[in-house]
């Protein structure tokens, strides 16, 4: 077990104020609306009203005459444009893992302007530049496509038939891919033996994201030619330099990535977007800066949707409950194009799907699909949330059929507590774990027998509001590192990041870090880790990011990494600088450098504590280079870049109490209790703010949010108002409490925690909403369960022969 970091523990571990939120609530903020030039244009985009239309031709000479209006463009003006298509990272083969690739992946090349056919209503046809946004929208209507509606497909098992409409020409089918991990034989073998097995086929809606602030784009021409600076509502400024330079055919060096203040992403923010290489494209045609800013209805159609995945889920156990085997079958929609991760998704799920159970048998298998409409790509969880939501569903399935209490029946099966770490069936090493704890104390903090209680007397005297009860043991995999294993899944980038600390003459400290926040609270966290390390104020510390000119090196926040990639690789910066501060401690006190020691936030000659130097006091003597031991580089900065050794295992127990009426089909939580167990904590109160956020998000999952179409394509939830976004209004407040295994993946012992909570929920939500509703035979629901779907079911078990009717 690796050895937790010995600290003075003076911020970590507290829930010190956020340093950003002062900015942020006092309207100070910098977000990408704020930002303009002189001489600016804007850029408006003219979308397919059709999910599939073959594009006959584009006629732009109206909106070329239109008041204001300073260029048109169609897909085929900007072909010339692109050096390649817009970047899909992770081309996940057709192949059973970890076996060599048998076939590549089947990936349809995605221009960032459609010229040939429009694949999804909203697929960007064409681009109208003006010197005003009123301007820009007003001539979109102007431009006339000539379109030549295609048959779309909408459903990925029809997408997979033959004779489907085929999406991309040049593919051929409407098929990705179909990776397999595990073995199928095993499982097969368990399977027929096994006294109990239990399916089901969960649908995990597709869900569109909603940050507070929708995307936008801003592009300023730099005064040497060939030089642009693109500001971004992005999650990832580091690898959109990459991947747009290859896009457009920019030398890195000429292109400077910002993200300002970014208001919220989820996910729908780690992708590289059409609308920014066409800012970019033009930028460099008309040697202008230029903006584009996405309207909400905008951002409905073309940023990412989420999740969208069928799974055929299977466990096999015996007659005492204890699990076998578990096999799952998933059917992934794509969507129209692959974007920046959009077939790795699934895959992300793939090693989960057991849980936090041991079967002696698992297999795991997905076919990812493209359809008609909007892209998918990560959401919040992002793979994780399918693969949690079949198993913590089945889980409760099987309780059923058992007739065991779900609390039981999962304690019978936990993996037993491990501080090593421990070999997976799905051939992972989770890092650390005692799920067992978690879930005592979440039944304890929820009032678990008292609940029960309470549920058997509703039922016995047949209210028309049952209590229901749902439990969610969950595991997730996150800090997306080591490069080594995301090469084996065939991701396209390293894992790593990058943290900087320079200790400057003047005592201050600038931390540069390679994770780019977006509502995280990085900047809080960060100072806590380096006031503890280096023993220096917490006010002294200023945190730079998202700007790939002061940061130039990282890879960004997605994936929980940031504090187990990110905040650790500045704890080995702070090491890094503790080590050149000592040499220079031991040579000004006249010491050796052995009988020096840290000690109290300072460096001291062992037993002597008034013979000590402070960071501040070294990071001067190493500016002026005046007495430095011989050989010494003078200053006082230093750059650790860590590739961590393993993903960190997250997990805990949520559960939600929650009353149905069974006259109309609406859903109360009454309760929601969540255990979490993110290793140790750095800022306690981000963690809660984390938690929160996630499992609003997961709620809203579980009892809201669905994006529907109707048969021809066209999105039907185009807008808040069909769209239903929860408010606190509608959230309960939640109970959190912690556990804590500290990871042995890192030395700070962390685990992720910013997608727990949406992660753990939804199946919490929907086991309770199913457990209300079995007395009426009522055990299948899928989300969201909205009191329509509730009502439904409640009437047609009561005109089914076993009904309560
Ligand atoms: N933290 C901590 N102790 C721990 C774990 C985390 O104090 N043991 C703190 C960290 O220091 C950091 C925060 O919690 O300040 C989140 O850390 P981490 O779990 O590493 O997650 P990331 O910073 O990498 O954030 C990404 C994650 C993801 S993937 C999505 S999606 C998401 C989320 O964070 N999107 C968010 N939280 C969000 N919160 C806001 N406000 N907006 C989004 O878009």
């Amino acid at each position: 077990m690796t050895e937790v970091a010995e600290r003075a523990e003076k911020y970590v571990g507290r829930g010190v104020l956020r340093k950003e939120d002062p900015e942020l609530i006092s309207g100070q903020g910098r977000f990408i609306d704020d930002i303009s030039f002189p001489g600016m244009l804007w850029v408006a985009v003219v979308r397919s009203p059709f999910a599939h239309a073959k594009i006959n031709g584009v006629d732009t000479t109206r909106a070329t005459g239109m008041p204001g209006v300073v260029a048109v463009y169609s897909g085929a003006d900007l072909a010339g444009e692109w050096a390649a298509g817009l970047p899909c990272a992770w081309p996940v083969p057709t192949t059973t893992f970890p076996e060599p690739d048998a076939e590549d992946a089947r990936m349809p090349t995605h221009y960032p302007v459609a010229a040939d056919k429009a694949r999804y209503a909203g697929d960007a046809v064409a681009v109208v530049v003006a010197d005003s946004r009123a301007r820009a929208k007003d001539a979109l209507e102007a431009v006339d496509v000539d379109y030549e509606p295609l048959d779309p497909v909408l459903d990925t098992e029809e997408s997979l038939k033959e004779g489907a409409p085929v999406i991309h020409d040049e593919l051929g089918s409407n098929d990705i891919y179909t990776w397999k991990t595990g073995s199928a034989e095993d499982a097969e073998r368990v399977f027929a033996d096994a006294p109990v097995v239990v399916k089901e086929r969960y649908e995990h809606p597709r869900l569109i994201p909603n940050a507070i602030e929708p995307r936008g784009v801003v592009v300023d021409v730099g005064h040497a030619q060939g030089d642009y600076t693109l500001y971004s509502a992005t999650q990832i400024p580091h690898i959109a330099k990459v991947t747009l330079s290859l896009t457009m055919g920019i030398a890195e060096s000429k292109l400077r990535v910002v993200a300002p203040n970014v208001g919220g992403g989820f996910g729908s923010k780690l992708n590289i977007y059409a609308e920014e290489a066409v800012c970019l494209a033009v930028a460099r045609k008309l040697g202008a800066p230029v903006k584009w800013i996405e309207e909400r209805s905008e951002n409905y159609l073309a940023t990412i949707h989420g999740r969208a995945q069928t799974s055929d889920m299977e466990v096999a156990a015996t007659e005492e409950g204890k699990i076998v085997g578990m096999r799952v079958k998933v059917l992934a929609d794509m969507g129209a194009y692959l974007q920046l991760v959009t077939p790795g998704i699934p895959i992300l799920g793939a090693f989960l799907y057991h849980g936090v159970y041991a079967p002696e048998a698992y297999y795991f298998e997905c076919t990812a699909v493209l359809t008609n409409k909007t892209p998918t790509d990560a959401y919040r969880g992002a793979g994780r949330p399918e693969a949690t939501y079949a198993v913590e569903r089945i889980m409760d399935a099987l309780a059923r059929r058992l007739d065991k209490d779900p609390a039981e029946l999962r304690r019978l099966n936990f993996i037993p507590p491990f501080d090593e770490p421990w070999a997976t069936p799905a051939g992972l090493q989770f890092d650390s774990g005692d799920y067992g704890a978690a879930l005592d104390k979440a039944l304890e903090l929820v009032g678990y027998d008292d609940l029960r209680r309470e549920q058997q007397q509703r039922r016995s005297s047949g209210g028309t509001k049952q209590l229901g009860i749902g439990i969610s043991t969950y595991i997730e995999m996150c800090g997306l590192a080591p490069s080594q294993v995301l090469s084996a899944l065939r991701y396209g980038a390293g894992g790593w990041e990058a943290a900087t600390i320079r200790c400057k003459p003047t005592g201050k400290i600038e931390v540069v870090t390679g994770t780019t926040p977006h509502g995280q609270g990085h900047v809080t966290s960060w100072c806590q880790i380096v006031a503890d390390e280096l023993g220096v104020d917490f006010d002294d510390i200023e945190v730079l990011h998202g700007d790939t000119a002061i940061s130039p090196l990282g890879m960004d926040t997605y994936g929980s990494r940031s504090l187990s990639v990110g905040g650790v690789a500045l704890h080995h910066a702070a090491n890094k600088i503790k080590d050149k501060a000592k040499k220079i401690a031991a040579h000004e006190l006249e010491a050796s450098e052995d009988d020096i020691e840290w000690s109290d936030g300072k460096l001291q000659v062992k037993g002597a504590p008034d013979k000590a130097k402070t960071i501040p006091e070294i990071a001067f003597s190493a500016w002026t280079a005046h007495n430095l031991p011989e050989g010494l580089e003078p200053g006082l900065d230093e750059t650790y870049v860590l590739d961590p050794p393993n993903f960190t295992f997250p997990s805990g127990a949520h559960i939600c109490a929650v009353e149905v009426d069974t006259e109309t089909g609406v859903t109360e939580i009454t309760k929601y209790v969540a255990v979490d167990d993110c290793g140790t904590i750095i800022n306690t109160q981000i963690v809660e703010g984390q938690v929160h956020g996630g499992i609003a998000q997961g709620i809203a999952e579980a009892m809201y949010e669905e994006a529907v179409y109707d048969d021809n394509g066209v999105l039907l939830t185009s807008h808040m108002g069909y769209y239903r976004v929860p408010s606190a209004a509608e959230l309960p407040s939640f109970e959190t409490g912690h556990t804590v295994t500290p990871s042995t993946t890192n030395p700070l012992g962390v685990k992720g925690v910013g997608e727990a909570g949406t992660i753990a929920s939804p199946p919490a939500v929907v086991n309770a909403v199913i457990n209300a509703l079995e007395p009426l035979g009522i055990t299948q629901l899928d989300m969201p369960v909205t009191p329509e779907r509730v009502y439904n079911a409640i009437q047609d078990a009561d005109s089914s022969p076993g009904g309560a009717a």
